[in-house]
Order: C-alpha cells, then structure tokens, then sequence
C-alpha cells in the first residue's frame, strides 16, 4: 500500500507568507506531506510550471436568495459552486435571508435543504437578521452562534433589510456577547430613497442614474456611522463591498485608532466604473449593484486598500441576475425606473482571475497577498478551521494555476447561470487549471469531474480564533 493516495509534484507552492517549490502529498482528504522527492502514492499529479495554491474561499455569495416579486437568482446552489470550482474555489459562504418575522432555525432549514447534495465544493452560511425581534436576539441568535452560525450581516439599506442604529447596537451588543462576527451593509437608507425620488421626479430612470443615486458620501457617511457603533459597542465587525477612497479612509482611520474593522473589497470596484451603467437602452443593468462601481480614482483608491493592508478579505458578492429574463434584468418594472433593476452582478468564476492577473500580474500585490486575500484571510476572519493554506493537516483544498494561460474572460466559457458577465473581455493572464477538494479533483483539464454533492457544510468556531 502506497504511503499516500495523491502526491502533486514538482509545483510551487505559495501561502499567505511563503513560496517555494515542493511536493505536496495529501492522505484521507488532508495534506500530509510537504517536502521534496515524495513519490511514494497512488497517484501522483505533475504539477510541474503550475502554482500549488490553496482553494479560494469566496466569503460572500448570494445563491437561491428571494430578491423581490417576480424576480429569481440566476444561480442554484449546484451552479454557483460549479461556477466557484472552475474558478478556483474550493469554499463559499453565502447568505441565509431571514424573512421578517421567520424564526432564524426555519430559514437555516430552507437553505440547508437548498445545498445538501447539490454543491461541489464546501459551505457554510453567514445569517443576515432583517427582523432583529427580541426574541432573535435573546434567544435565536446566541444558540445559533454557540453551534457555529458565528456570523452574520445587517443592512442600513433596503426596504424590509434596513436596521435602525437602535437595532443595529442590539445586533452589536449580542456579537459582542456571543462572539459572532456581523458584517455590515454601509448605505445610508434615507438619502437613497430621497435621491432616488429626486432622479425619478427629473426623468432620471435610465440604470445609469443607480450610481448617481447612491454616491460616495451616501457609502462613507454609512462607513462612519457603522464603525461609530461598533465603537460604542465594543465589538469588531466588517465593512463588506468598499468601492470608494473615501469610505477605505474611514476604516484606515479607525485600523489606525486600534478599532477591529475588517475591510472586505470586491473585483467589480477594481475593474468597473460608473459608466459601465451608461448602455444602450437597458444594457447597463448588467453592471447595477450595490454600491456602485464609481471611478478610475476609486478604483486606485480599492487597490491602495488592498496594497496597504486595509482591506483584508477580497470576494466576489456574487449576487447572480440573468439580464435577458423578465425574471432578471429585464423585469418590466425595472424599465420604469432603475430602482426595480434588481442589484448585483455574477462574479464567483471570475474573482480569482481579475485578481491575479490584475493584481500579482501586474505587480501590485504579492502572490502570498493574493493567497491571503482570497483564501487564508477569509478562514481566519470567519473561523474556518483546517482550511485556506497549504499546511500539514489542512483539508486538501487545492487549486493548480498556469500563472502564464492567457484567456479573455468570455461568458461562453463561464460556468454560472448567468446569461452574460460583466467581465466580457477583459484579458487574463494566469488561471486557475485544476481544483481539488478535500483530496478529490472537483475540476480537472476543464472538465468537472467532481460528484455533485460532495461539497460539505462545514460547522465554524469562533471568528478570528483560528491561528
Ligand atoms: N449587497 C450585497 O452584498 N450584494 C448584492 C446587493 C447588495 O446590496
Ligand atoms: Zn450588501
Ligand atoms: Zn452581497
């Protein structure tokens, strides 16, 4: 009997601090060797002129989520994750939307029932508290936390999502108590809405106009307010989807004045301006959501946070609309006005890319930021354990990348139920070839050949308390 059942030779492997070249031999689904000449194994995968990196974790995602009447998401569970393992992906973290008024226990029941047999690469879920009623607060949420639901995310924005500060120091203070993690939505409700009626009042109801109904001081006032009450809570928390210089200051400025902000930046703010929603006719619903891209200026400001360490966590928002659907894009009352366009874009497959090669391609980050940005961070920050780096006794979570393939980004060759992406042809250098899960390739000369169903959902610990 061999001494292990896969080696991948001859790679060179990276982590959030090192690279270097070695063999990785992987036993019962965990790495169990790191080291030179390891030849003894069942099979052994060349991985000679590839990079050995751990699989992406994308800590936000929205699959199978309601989105409003008449409107559905372009992805299930079995196709975002297909969509995430060609990308490189070997985890996702999506929402599970508490309707107000429902118990957490019944939504957590709706979407288990959703990804169980249906994933291709491991999950678990981060709850997002629409109805925070006393008893989801006394009772509800504490228990969930205690078995492993230990993060979650509130809005400041959206009809029936918005919280009240009021609410919001109650969500606070039972992180705090318990501690979960809360990811914050930083928009300020009100000032949309009044610049929405405004726009619309005027004519304005073209997709372009979202952007300037949300603007940065909406994002940056909504930054301040939230870190301001975290502050008075004690507590640490995220600030998801940053877009824009100024909304990146607030949260340098509090890093700077030792608060626990965790700053999380997406591909859509380092590759998409504002004028992507300018389109024909209704062409530029296909780059709406939330926040806005804005500007070249945001988007050096997005990689400025990303070189200097302000942000720490780097995902998609994958938040999937078919844009030729009356169920998507195309639904009739967003015709009306840019308000009824449903919000967010696809970007699982395709997050991993944009940041290599824009990133460590263009020499921006390091490749150990990238690991750090893309996979470690993200299992630190939420409390996954034995996953996110190349480490002996880790799950064997690995994707292969050619660092010199070069390919346009092209909907025809995505994986997601999406009909289109707002990435269309933009010029790639270094993807990833192969993803392994837990030992298993899940993705291999790009064919899938992973079973579906063999994701997991993973139980997490405490936030921040893995080494
Ligand atoms: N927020 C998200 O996180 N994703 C999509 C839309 C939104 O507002
Ligand atoms: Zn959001
Ligand atoms: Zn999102």
């Amino acid at each position: 009997m061999a001494a292990f059942d896969t080696v991948i030779r001859n790679g060179t492997v990276a982590t959030a601090s090192d690279t270097f070249k070695a063999d990785v031999a992987i036993r019962q689904g965990r790495i169990a060797a790191i080291g030179e000449a390891i030849t003894d194994a069942d099979e052994i995968v060349d991985a000679s002129g590839l990079l050995v990196l751990p699989g992406g974790i994308d800590s936000h995602v929205h699959i199978s989520q309601p989105s409003g009447p008449g409107i559905v998401m372009a992805d299930d569970f079995e196709s975002a994750t297909r969509a995430a393992a060609f990308g490189g992906n070997t985890f996702v973290m999506p929402y599970c939307l508490q309707e107000k008024g429902q118990p957490l226990r019944a939504a957590l029941k709706d979407y288990h029932a959703l990804a169980e047999q249906a994933c291709y690469v491991d999950h678990s879920f981060h709850l997002i508290i629409a109805d925070p009623s006393d008893s989801v607060l006394g009772q509800e949420l504490p228990a969930l936390v205690a078995d492993g639901y230990s993060s979650l995310k509130i809005f400041m924005t959206y009809q029936d999502l918005a919280l009240s500060d009021y609410e919001i120091l109650g969500v606070l203070q039972v992180a705090r108590e318990t501690g979960a993690l809360v990811q914050i939505h930083a928009e300020n409700y009100d000032a949309i809405r009044f610049l929405t009626d405004r726009l619309e009042r005027a004519g304005k109801i073209a997709p372009y106009y979202h952007g300037k109904s949300r603007p940065i001081a909406v994002e940056r006032e909504a930054t301040h307010r939230a870190i301001s009450l975290a502050e008075l809570i004690d507590v640490p928390i995220v600030i998801v989807h940053v877009s824009n210089r100024e909304a990146m200051e607030e949260i340098r400025r509090a890093q700077t004045r030792g608060l626990k902000i965790h700053g999380e930046t997406c591909p859509q703010y380092l590759v998409l301006t504002e004028e992507d929603m300018q389109g024909l006719n209704m062409e530029g619903a296909k780059y709406v959501c939330s926040p806005p891209p804005r500007d070249k200026a945001s988007q050096g400001a997005c990689w400025e946070g990303l070189e200097q360490g302000v942000f720490s966590l780097f995902s998609s928002d994958h938040c999937p609309f078919r844009y030729d659907d009356e169920a998507g894009k195309l639904t009739p009352k967003g015709r009306t006005s840019f308000r009824w366009v449903p919000n967010g874009i696809p970007g699982v497959e395709t997050r991993l890319p944009i940041l290599f090669s824009e990133g460590v391609g263009k020499g921006r980050i390091s490749l150990n930021q990238f690991v750090a940005f893309t996979a470690t961070n993200h299992a630190k920050t939420y409390g996954l354990k034995g996953k996110g780096s190349i480490a002996i006794g880790y799950d064997a979570d690995i994707a292969l990348w050619d660092p010199n393939k070069t390919a346009k980004i092209s909907q025809s060759g995505l994986h997601h139920g999406s009909d289109y992406t707002p990435y269309e042809g933009i010029e790639i250098t270094g993807w990833p070839v192969a993803t392994m899960l837990r030992g298993k390739f899940v993705v291999r000369d790009g064919q899938l050949v992973g079973a579906k169903g063999s994701g997991r959902y993973v139980t997490r610990g405490k936030p921040g308390a893995v080494a």
